[in-house]
């Protein structure tokens, strides 16, 4: 009859969700054995790992620590800040969409 079927492709439709990085920055005051702990702690980096960053975000200015799913990113974050609180350093510890 004239009529012609069209079949789209379809995407699929399981999408990826996305990743956030997780940033450490630098200061002036908390002790540079103390990132180092947390990154150990909070991150599963053993020790020589641990310095290394340390020392990229003490000359950069910042690094990205891990990359992870929103919940375990902002579980992280909010541990690291927590924990530098309570330590009553200023450590600052921030999260990015990838
Ligand atoms: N700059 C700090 C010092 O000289 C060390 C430091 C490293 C602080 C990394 C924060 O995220 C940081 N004691």
């Amino acid at each position: 009859d004239g009529d012609t079927d069209v079949v789209l492709e379809t995407k699929p439709k399981t999408k990826r969700p996305p990743l956030y990085k997780v940033m450490l920055l630098n200061d002036d005051y908390t002790p540079m054995e103390f990132v180092v702990h947390i990154l150990e702690r909070f991150f599963g980096l053993n020790h020589s790992q641990a310095f290394e960053i340390m020392l990229t975000v003490h000359k950069k200015g910042l690094a990205v620590v891990g990359v992870f799913s929103f919940e375990v990113a902002e579980t992280k974050v909010t541990q690291v800040m927590d924990f530098a609180r309570r330590h009553q350093h200023p450590l600052q510890c921030t999260m990015e969409k990838e």
